[in-house]
């Protein structure tokens, strides 16, 4: 007889519990669920394994992966969800209630992390040979509460009640060496099922561990604590994820880390290549790299210390290898965020790869010579000058392939960020707009828009194929347009019940939910938003019947633990949500919620409730975005400025279907000249009271000054940057024409719900399964390869 689905999850649970079904936990439930979606596809990872293993292959090289929850994901992709309900019924639970054990897998930390986990769904759904590499970190991203409106962090200890997504494979370990230590680097794998494909993808994720388990002599001459401590020394290695997005910090244990991982992974891609055809020589032929950012691009000396020490190469033979097989993605133009690590610790953690770095650092030099670039400019672009390895300059000479993640982002990295390199290499540079996988993004986190979907294009192609919503852009008569709208409102009433029992806040769903959710940053921001609610409180407190469009702003971000000024927007947010919340007045017009802990499961729960899609960063500074993108493929509409993939999305809907705002990239220095921010708060409409209120006892900083902070920093300079860095009173004015309008527009809600329907449907080109069809034709030169 053949075991049904349910009879396997039982088993698993009984294993995970050790007592009957009864006596199970939801949490062992979740576990036995889990494990038996490994056990369902590990014929078909095994046979991808495979069918990938000859062929040319790609290789995504990431300090983070921003997974987010597994098993809905899986048993979706695989068909089993039926198959879940009815096991989980038969236990007498709801399946929904066994999902919510879950923890997020918080391997990264916004935008970077969450494209890396994208794509992995992408090419696992595309059949595309490509393997993720990453560190097992033992704590991600930590846990976010509020301490009397306050950001306090507490550690996510994510796989501590056991997490049966990762197979240990201890057989494929690998060594790491440091100057002063080596470590054992042993991989976990996580497959990736596709939807709709047998095939199953891999995410490898190496873990940290002491080379013997214990230093037993120590261990047994009343040097017990000593013994440990060596232990703990090297499992530090991938203790903790790094909690800065977008920021340098250089901590000697953050380059551990980026070491630890690229030579654990090239090592064994190596190994495998010299199996499968040889020896080295071909390597480039059948490998390609992508490294997600700079912090993987240890990886280029890496690799030729292994092509020349190891495998016997000579210097120009490696170089020829390295050259061909790198390709590198820039994800942002901030300054603060550029690589650059002292020389000295270098040389402290990993003396041969200095010596590479600093031969590589003398070529470039002769070569940029014999080109004909002057002295100073050569100095600029060196891999190593000032006493600093400059990451970015390493990966612009190594790579064959220079990208930037949307339109205008690339055309900015050419023009300026790496001008150099542009004018030296500008074939190598190409763009790849971002995009967001519609099987999380779509299909799972919105249900009913799923079905609705299906229904009018007569089939679930378009989760495969997001383009097949173009094909039903007319086709939305008033039928369709009054079933989105109830979609809509369905998704806020949920939405209202979710905050309702996590944080206790009662909203209301006919108000306009009006959303920012991404990391905490002064450049994408925030205080902007939060100053337009203070500026509406007070104009219904001025004049109580001022017609306003009930509203709910809503706000989640996480500010990294180090960044003081960010932790005070936090803080700012907290007390305005404290000031009209506990208003009679405005009660029932506006709301606002900060939502505690922001991570991949919420994000699933906020964007299909929204109407309103803030992207709102000053032009020119946000790479790409992309939650922007969630948003339009759930029928939020974009309030935004012309930045990152705003551009394009704006290109794609139309403008009578997104509201943009502010000041543009190309405008901005001219602005600047001229611009006054003391003048903008005493003329512009309204900015006078809200500045006022960070300083005249409306909001509370409990006498810690932080809101003065903010407020000097908009109004003055700090000597090397310019009063109101990110041009909030230069673009106020202009924001709330928009954000006011947009309101009023939402009154004619047929017109609305036009407008959303013509974001969905214009939303393909921003499903990353076109991203990585780019990627693939273009720069890693792969084929589909099914089982
Ligand atoms: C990060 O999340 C991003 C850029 C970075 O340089 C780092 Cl270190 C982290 C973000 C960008 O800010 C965002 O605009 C972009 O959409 C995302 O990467 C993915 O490309």
């Amino acid at each position: 007889m053949t075991e049904t689905f349910t009879d396997i999850a039982a088993a698993h649970t009984r294993a995970a519990s050790g007592r009957s079904i009864a006596a199970s936990t939801r949490m062992e439930m979740w576990q036995g669920l889990s494990a038996s979606v490994v056990d369902r596809i590990a014929e078909r990872w095994q046979a991808t394994h495979e069918a990938y293993r000859a062929g040319r292959r790609q290789h995504y090289f990431s300090a983070e992966f921003l997974m987010g929850r597994a098993l809905l994901n899986n048993l979706l992709n695989l068909g089993l969800l039926d198959d879940a309900e009815a096991a989980a019924a038969s236990f007498g639970v709801e399946l929904s209630d066994i999902l919510e054990q879950e923890p997020d897998a918080a391997l990264g930390n916004g935008g970077l992390g969450r494209l890396a986990a994208c794509f992995l769904d992408s090419c696992a759904t595309q059949d595309l040979p490509v393997v993720g590499y990453g560190i097992l970190y033992r704590y991600g991203l930590f846990k976010q509460l509020f301490e009397a409106g306050y950001q306090k962090e507490a550690p996510d200890a994510w796989m501590e009640e056991g997490y049966p997504f990762v197979i240990r494979h201890e057989e494929d370990q690998r060594f790491v060496t440091y100057a002063d230590m080596t470590v054992r680097a042993i991989p976990y794998d996580m497959p990736i099922t596709g939807y709709g494909t047998d095939n199953v993808g891999t995410l490898r994720l190496w873990r940290a561990e002491p080379m013997e388990e214990f230093d037993y002599d120590a261990f047994n001459s009343q040097r017990f604590t000593d013994a440990i401590v060596e232990r703990e020394r090297t499992s530090d290695i991938s203790r903790v994820l790094y909690p800065n997005d977008s920021t340098f910090e250089g901590k000697v244990l953050r380059v551990r880390q980026q070491y630890f991982f690229v030579s654990a992974s090239l090592q064994q891609m190596v190994d495998n290549h010299i199996e499968v055809h040889g020896d080295v020589t071909s390597f480039a032929d059948y490998n390609c790299i992508q490294l997600n950012d700079t912090h993987p691009v240890l990886a280029i000396p890496e690799l030729m210390r292994l092509l020349m020490d190891e495998h016997g190469l000579g210097w120009e033979d490696a170089w020829d290898i390295v050259s061909e097989t790198f390709a590198y993605t820039n994800h942002t133009v901030l300054a603060e965020a550029l690589e650059q690590w002292e020389v000295s610790i270098f040389d402290r953690l990993f003396p041969r790869l200095t010596e590479i770095v600093y031969e590589i650092d003398r070529r470039f030099r002769q070569d940029m010579s014999e080109r004909g670039l002057d002295g100073a400019r050569i100095d600029y672009m060196a891999p190593v000058s000032g006493g600093k390895v400059h990451m970015a300059w390493i990966a612009c000479y190594a790579a064959f392939s220079i990208n930037g993640v949307a339109a205008l982002h690339t055309e900015i990295i050419k023009r300026e960020t790496l001008k150099d390199w542009h004018d030296v290499w500008p074939e190598r540079f190409n763009n790849k707009t971002n995009g967001v996988t519609p099987r999380r993004w779509l299909n799972q986190c919105n249900p009913r828009l799923a079905r609705l979907l299906t229904e009018v294009t007569g089939s679930d192609d378009w989760v495969r194929d997001l383009d097949v919503l173009a094909t039903v852009a007319d086709a939305a008569d008033d039928d369709v347009l009054a079933q989105l709208m109830e979609v809509k409102h369905a998704n806020k009433v949920e939405f209202a019940r979710w905050i309702k029992d996590r944080q206790g806040i009662t909203i209301d769903p006919e108000a306009i939910f009006d959303v920012q959710i991404k990391r905490l940053h002064e450049y994408k921001r925030q205080l902007l938003n939060i100053m337009y609610v203070l500026d509406l409180y007070f104009r219904i407190k001025d004049d109580p019947t001022l017609d306003v469009p009930k509203r709910v702003f809503i706000f989640g971000a996480k500010a990294a633990p180090g960044y003081v000024r960010a932790k005070a927007i936090i803080k700012l947010i907290n007390e305005v949500a404290r000031l009209v919340n506990d208003d009679a007045d405005v009660a029932g017009r506006l709301c606002v919620v900060f939502v505690e802990n922001y991570n991949v499961s919420p994000a699933e729960k906020i964007i299909p409730a929204a109407d309103v899609s803030e992207q709102i960063s000053m032009a020119g500074k946000e790479a790409s975005g992309t939650s922007n993108m969630k948003f339009m493929m759930n029928g939020a509409l974009t309030l935004g400025t012309l930045d990152g993939a705003n551009v394009e999305i704006l290109d794609a809907v139309g403008e009578d279907n997104a509201y943009i705002f502010g000041a543009t990239e190309d405008e901005l220095p001219d602005l600047r000249r001229t611009y006054d921010p003391k003048q903008a708060t005493e003329q512009v409409p309204g900015l006078k009271r809200v500045m006022d209120a960070f300083v005249d006892g409306t909001l509370s900083d409990d006498g810690s000054g932080m809101f003065h902070d903010l407020h000097w920093s908009l109004l003055n300079s700090n000597g090397y940057e310019p009063a109101d860095v990110y041009y909030l009173l230069g673009d106020f004015a202009a924001y709330r024409e928009a954000r006011d309008r947009m309101a009023a527009d939402y009154a004619d809600q047929k017109s609305w719900a036009r407008k959303c329907w013509n974001n969905i449907t214009a939303s393909g080109r921003f499903s990353s399964d076109r991203t990585i069809r780019d990627y693939a034709n273009e720069v890693w030169k792969i084929a589909p390869t099914a089982i």
